[in-house]
């Protein structure tokens, strides 16, 4: 087999999780993953198919998830016996970050001379101390986009050029020095980028490595698919290190840059012909404006796209929008995140809207059809006391009521957790928000990685609430959650009692935690914590879906979520990449 030049690897958020005992907590209930994250950036198929489409031959390989699905799964032995031109690793999400470097350092044990690059938006964030400090990482591409300037390093690693013209790059000067080369490549439009699930299915097939390529656990029961209207965001939630200040500062990226609609409209029908599972819609298609989403939707009304689609908003829409949306879309569903029943909360967080407007959409979105609506809360914000977190559940519970009997009204709770997002506002000036860090650096979140349970995790608390009071808030809020969607029929009794016991469980188990962590002999705490927390049994036991079952996320999909004939033809076939549009876009 040619050699590959770039083996994309996605770390667990904890190297030797398997092995390590802790109570990671309800830190991914509200996403597909496990605690462990294991799902990879999306960015890494967009990364694979621009490489790939210039000539270079790419991998991808979710470490994590071998690892979750492999107790005996070899690291090391894989490291060993592949040999990139480079590897890369994301440390994308902060919560990686012990993981990534520990990969890191395997990699230059048994490669020293194959270059590691990192990238993802903590990569950005620290890429300098990440150089300073750990010599087994080489390059830092910094930047939402990479795509363009890591095709500039491959090249260049593999023709031995030199790296100071190449954008966005730091790297080490050969000596002991850093160089940091300008963020100047900040694309303002995303259509010769594709997130294409036809480009993944062929790698797929190629490496015969489903699971290197797996998103997430259970994705090939449950094929969840998203596609994506833009990189950056024009709002400015504080605690997000993915807003617009957050942008500009860390990826000097002035507004955010958007997919053309039409090609929007096209990976979706792409998906469509393989797939008929969900897909996500990530960004409120109306942040560009009416004319964005509108046109979008015209489009999308040229097929009768029958998947569920699910729409994010920023702020509740107007009805006009939904009655478009509608017209075009018959299985469409809602998230929206309000985050606090308590409107004073909600608009020192960042969203601007009340509980007025939130309800006289979820009323609308119900007339018109909507299949679905779910609403997501979080303990830890700005403003937010422990009563208030236990307020939150008693407005769901109002909500449920007024809009009996919508059987698919579904609200979730779910910790800012494990970190408050480096580069933040929150993060930036913990004291204007009434945040308290208890980490700044890379080497300190990493080190809280491996803190036996998630409170030891959290990297802040606030000024309203400790990081007790953020844990057991949670939980607390999180059973009543429960108990409510059993009274209200979202839940049947039996899930709602064995996610009961679930919370109970790892309460008991939190406070054993802090017990033990009060003792002042670490070899004594190592022995007890062992006793209690049995390897990664413990992950399973008290981590997984603690607050909430995984499934209470899953939109519908049918009894056969692939197209094998159609999955089949595109292997054989050589296709364009979805980043041109055609005059026309009809079925394909
Ligand atoms: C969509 C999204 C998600 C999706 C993820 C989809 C996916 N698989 O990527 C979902 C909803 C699942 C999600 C979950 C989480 N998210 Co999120 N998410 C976002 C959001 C809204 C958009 C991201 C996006 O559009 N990316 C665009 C894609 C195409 O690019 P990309 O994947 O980032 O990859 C590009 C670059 O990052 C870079 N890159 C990435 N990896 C690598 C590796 C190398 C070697 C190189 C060179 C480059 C590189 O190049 C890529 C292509 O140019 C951002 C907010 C924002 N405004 O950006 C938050 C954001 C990224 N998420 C965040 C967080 C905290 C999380 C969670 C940890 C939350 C939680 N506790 O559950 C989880 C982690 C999930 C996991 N890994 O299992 C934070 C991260 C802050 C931080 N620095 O740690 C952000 C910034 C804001 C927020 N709070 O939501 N998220
Ligand atoms: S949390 Fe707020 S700032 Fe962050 S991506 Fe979502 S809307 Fe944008």
């Amino acid at each position: 087999m040619a050699t590959i030049d770039l083996i994309l690897l996605h770390p667990p958020t904890l190297y030797d999780f398997r092995k390590r005992p802790g109570i990671h907590g309800p830190i991914s209930d509200v996403v597909p993953s496990t605690p462990i994250f294991e799902m990879y950036p999306i960015g890494f198929a967009s990364l694979s198919e621009y490489l790939e489409r210039h000539g270079l031959r790419v991998r991808i390989i979710n470490i994590a998830l071998k690892m979750l699905k492999d107790r005996r799964f070899d690291v090391e032995r894989l490291i060993q016996k592949s040999k990139p031109v480079a590897f890369g690793l994301d440390l994308h999400w902060m919560a990686h970050v012990q993981g990534a470097l520990a990969l890191a350092e395997i990699i230059k044990r048994f490669h020293p001379e194959t270059p590691v690059i990192l990238g993802g938006l903590s990569a950005t964030y620290y890429h300098e101390e990440i150089l300073r400090q750990y010599p087994f990482v080489d390059f830092v591409v910094k930047g939402d986009s990479t795509e363009k300037p890591l095709l500039q390093l491959l090249r260049a690693i593999k023709g031995k050029g030199d790296f100071q013209n190449i954008p966005n790059l730091t790297y080490r000067d050969g000596g002991n020095g850093i160089r940091v080369n300008p963020l100047s490549y900040v694309p303002e439009n995303l259509d010769d980028m594709a997130i294409d699930y036809r480009h993944i299915m062929k790698k797929v097939v190629r490496y015969a490595d489903p699971v290197g390529y797996q998103p997430f656990i259970d994705w090939y029961t449950y094929p969840v698919t998203a596609v994506f209207t833009c990189r950056g965001c024009s709002y400015h939630c504080k605690t997000c290190g993915g807003s617009s200040q957050t942008f500009r500062s860390m990826a000097n990226r002035r507004r955010p840059a958007y997919r053309d609609p039409r090609l929007l409209a096209q990976d979706i029908f792409h998906i469509a012909d393989h797939l008929l599972a969900p897909v996500m819609i990530i960004g409120d298609i109306f942040q560009p404006g009416e004319a964005y989403g509108l046109t979008f939707l015209q489009e999308m009304k040229k097929r009768r796209i029958t998947n569920h689609i699910a729409f994010e908003f920023f702020v509740p829409p107007s009805r006009d929008r939904l009655e478009r949306i509608a017209e075009a879309i018959p299985n469409f569903n809602i998230e929206i995140s309000p985050e606090s029943h308590d409107e004073e909360v909600r608009k020192t967080f960042g969203r601007p809207y009340d509980n007025k407007s939130l309800e006289r959409m979820i009323g609308d979105a119900i007339d018109l059809g909507s299949k679905r609506i779910d609403l997501f809360f979080m303990t830890g914000l700005p403003g937010q006391t422990y009563h208030s977190v236990l307020e939150t559940v008693d407005y769901c519970q109002y909500l449920l009521k007024r809009f009996q009997p919508y059987p698919k009204l579904i609200p979730f709770i779910s910790p800012l957790a494990p970190f408050l997002d480096p580069g933040s506002a929150a993060f930036e000036e913990p004291e204007r928000y009434g945040y308290r860090l208890f980490c700044r650096t890379v080497e300190e979140h990493r080190q809280a990685l491996m803190a036996p349970s998630w409170k030891y995790i959290l990297n802040y608390e606030t000024r309203w609430m400790s990081r007790d009071e953020i844990v057991y808030s949670t939980y607390e809020a999180g059973k009543r959650l429960n108990r409510l969607k059993a009274e209200f029929g979202l839940i049947d009794r039996k899930t709602a009692e064995s996610v009961e016991r679930r919370i109970e469980a790892a309460v008991r188990v939190m406070k054993q935690i802090d017990e033990i962590m009060a003792l002042s002999d670490p070899k004594e705490r190592e022995r007890a914590l062992d006793s209690i927390l049995p390897g990664d049994l413990s992950l399973h036991a008290y981590s997984m879906s603690t607050v909430c079952e995984k499934k209470e996320l899953e939109w519908p999909t049918r009894f056969i979520r692939m197209n094998f004939i159609k999955i089949v033809k595109t292997l054989l076939m050589r296709r364009k990449p979805n980043v041109s549009l055609p005059s026309s876009t009809g079925p394909s």
